[in-house]
């Protein structure tokens, strides 16, 4: 592991932290409106796999995606602009928390619709293989979305085609208010890959180590291979699903016993117990991180409306 940096993980993990934080506290403001889903305690999973990404692979996630838009270098106040739903929002304010966007950033979303970014990367990495582009493509996805029949044509195609994407099934155990086991038969979620001949590997959600191992080995799988790859990693979300959610289904003693794994405290002990970060050192984090933080508040809150006259516009662009 000696070429991984680790106190940029640890600053990146803590900043997801912070920035999921204070938009639960801008939402209870009004300055955040419409839907809002927040990535605390999954900060590990993302975190690890962008570590390996460059500028030039392909991104797409679910409506819980603040932190992959973030790690693949959209702008934070671009991303607080969103948000808010003004004009410098990253998707100009049109399509808020959960369709974070920029071309520039190669992030193709942020999607609302479960399991509809799965053959939206199959398309992105056939036009990568087509134009002859060495670029990975990866997709981050709920369990929820395994569930669904995309799941399972995406995958198909991408094994039957030799399509190379990373396929990164994020499971936090509960779709909404669903439990996995309440709505699958098979919660042996590498199975699902395999019986459409897609090598799996399953890990540790909760480790940013063994994350970074298993995605490691996946991408030299897929660039040397040329073929698919599906990743499950076990994670937990503190937080509800959204804004609006009173948890009916989990216990307050599970929630607390999954906290024990946090997967900030674990890497923050294992930094400090190695003597490779001082508690002052990670003061300076967070202090920085606030900052920001406070910038890219105050860029969001200064941002203008699109005026109604733009309405017709950019309705239309091409990504590729
Ligand atoms: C096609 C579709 N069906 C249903 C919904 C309603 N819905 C929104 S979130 C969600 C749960 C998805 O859970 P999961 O994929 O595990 O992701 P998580 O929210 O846990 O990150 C559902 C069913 C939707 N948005 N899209």
């Amino acid at each position: 592991m000696t070429s991984i940096n680790c106190r940029k993980l640890l600053f990146e993990m803590m900043m997801i932290r912070r920035m999921e934080e204070l938009s639960l506290e801008l939402y209870t403001k009004e300055k955040i409106r419409g839907f809002l889903h927040l990535y605390v305690g999954q900060e590990a999973l993302v975190t690890g796999v962008m570590s390996l990404l460059r500028k030039e692979d392909n991104v797409m996630a679910t409506y819980r995606e603040h932190a992959h838009a973030l790690l693949k270098g959209v702008p934070l106040s671009s991303i607080m602009a969103e948000m808010f739903g003004k004009s410098q929002g990253c998707s100009k304010g049109r399509g808020g928390s959960m369709h974070l966007f920029s071309k520039e950033h190669r992030f193709f979303g942020g999607n609302a619709i479960v399991g509809a970014g799965l053959p939206q990367a199959v398309g992105l990495a056939f036009a990568s293989l087509s134009q002859n582009v060495k670029r990975n493509t990866v997709v981050f996805f709920g369990e929820g979305a395994v569930a669904e029949g995309i799941f399972h044509e995406s995958l198909n195609l991408a094994s039957l085609w030799n399509i190379p994407v990373i396929f990164i099934c994020e499971n936090n155990l509960y779709a909404m208010g669903t439990s996995l086991e309440r709505s699958q038969a098979q919660t042996e979620l590498t199975k699902k890959a395999q019986v459409h001949n897609v090598i799996s590997q399953a890990g540790d959600g909760m480790d940013v180590f063994d994350v970074i191992e298993k995605t490691r080995q996946a991408l030299s799988y897929v660039e040397e291979k040329k073929k698919p790859y599906f990743l499950e990693f076990k994670t937990y979300r503190f937080r509800p699903h959204s804004m609006f959610d009173p948890e009916l289904y989990r216990s307050k003693k599970e929630i607390e016993s999954w906290k024990k794994s946090d997967p900030i405290l674990k890497l923050r002990v294992h930094l400090l117990d190695r003597e490779m970060i001082t508690e002052v050192e990670i003061k300076k984090m967070e202090d920085d991180i606030e900052l920001l933080m406070q910038e890219a508040v105050l860029f969001a809150d200064k941002s203008p409306l699109e005026p109604v006259t733009d309405l017709e516009k950019n309705l239309y662009e091409d990504v590729l």
